[in-house]
């Protein structure tokens, strides 16, 4: 097992002094982001904190959409006034909270995040890389402040802990610690079967037929090392955004025996551009973040993304063309 990072006394000290916080995640949030806001809320909340929850939105994933209105768009002014403390989740970056950079400007600001990437933001930080999620640092926190959990803050960790872990897929050995931590938030009131529903069940009609046409469309190339499928405009407008489930056809083309690689173009309006999504499989050595970056995109070494001003038939020779000299070298 790998211990937590230990919390560092400054973050407990300043939230021992505040009287407000703002409680801000990145925006497009996703279920760690908002979670680890909610619960965080919940635990300043039993402090004795006034808490205002923020985020730039949108809510766009289906398990988060009936999260929105629990959130603001904007820091409301009777907080400001009270000089309040800013906590910022899941962020590695200040730009990744979006327009609401610009309202944070002069005050404290805390960090407490996961990522490794993206250093040197925040006042006071507590980043821990090898945290499977941010709700995972979150309950430290209601240990440390031993404030007891309720069924709705565990079913909040629990979570985010499942969205981060692709519902624990993504841990290895010896990292039993993730386990212990499940064990005491399910003893707490979690339901890992409630949460199972929320990630993978309750899919709209229209977003199984989407993943069905875009599968049955894939190609292979370079002998079934790289997969490659897309979405016109005509289809995202037909089947709607709010259908569109890119993290299970990742998943389905990343089953596919041999396949190290995939990339998925989507078609934006007017045939002008498109946006790249790349995924690596988790043995191959092949680092998609660079990849994404030669186009001015970014992610990580397994999972990236860019958008590219070409059309999609542009956007697809370029790409395999690209492709070509990392699998013919
Ligand atoms: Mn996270």
């Amino acid at each position: 097992m790998i211990a937590p990072q230990p919390i560092p006394q400054e973050l407990m000290t300043a939230i021992h002094a505040c009287t407000h916080a703002v409680i801000i995640g990145h925006k497009s949030p996703d279920s760690d982001s908002l979670n680890s806001q909610l619960a965080l809320a919940s635990l300043l909340d039993q402090l004795g904190k006034s808490t205002q929850l923020v985020s730039a939105g949108p809510f766009t994933r289906h398990e988060i959409v009936h999260y929105e209105p629990l959130f603001d768009a904007h820091i409301a002014q009777d907080f400001k006034e009270h000089d309040p403390l800013i906590i910022i989740v899941d962020c590695s970056s200040a730009d990744r909270i979006g327009y609401l950079a610009d309202e944070i400007d002069s005050l404290t600001t805390m960090v407490i995040d996961h990522h490794s990437a993206g250093q040197g933001f925040g006042d006071i930080t507590f980043i821990d890389p090898k945290a499977f999620s941010v709700t995972y640092m979150i309950m430290q926190l209601f240990e440390a402040f031993d404030v007891p959990l309720s069924d709705t803050d565990a079913h909040r960790l629990l979570f985010g802990l499942a969205t981060d872990t692709g519902y624990f897929r993504h841990i290895g050995p010896y990292r039993g610690e993730v386990f212990t931590a499940v064990s005491r938030l399910v003893d707490s009131g979690a339901s890992p079967r409630a949460i199972y529903q929320d990630m993978y069940g309750e899919q709209s009609f229209a977003s199984r037929k989407l993943i069905g046409l875009l599968l049955y469309r894939m190609e292979e190339h370079f002998q079934g090392r790289l997969l490659l499928t897309w979405e016109t405009f005509e289809e995202t407008e037909h089947f709607g955004e709010v259908n569109r489930d890119t993290e299970t056809l990742y998943a389905q083309m990343l089953s596919v025996r041999d396949c190290e690689v995939i990339v998925f173009v989507k078609q934006n309006a007017g045939n002008q551009s498109c946006i790249a999504g790349f995924r690596a499989h988790g043995e191959s050595p092949i680092d998609v973040g660079a990849i994404a970056a030669e186009f001015g995109g970014g992610g990580h070494r397994k999972a990236s993304g860019a958008t590219i001003e070409y059309s999609m038939q542009e956007t697809i020779a370029l790409l395999i063309d690209r492709f070509s000299d990392v699998f013919d070298a």
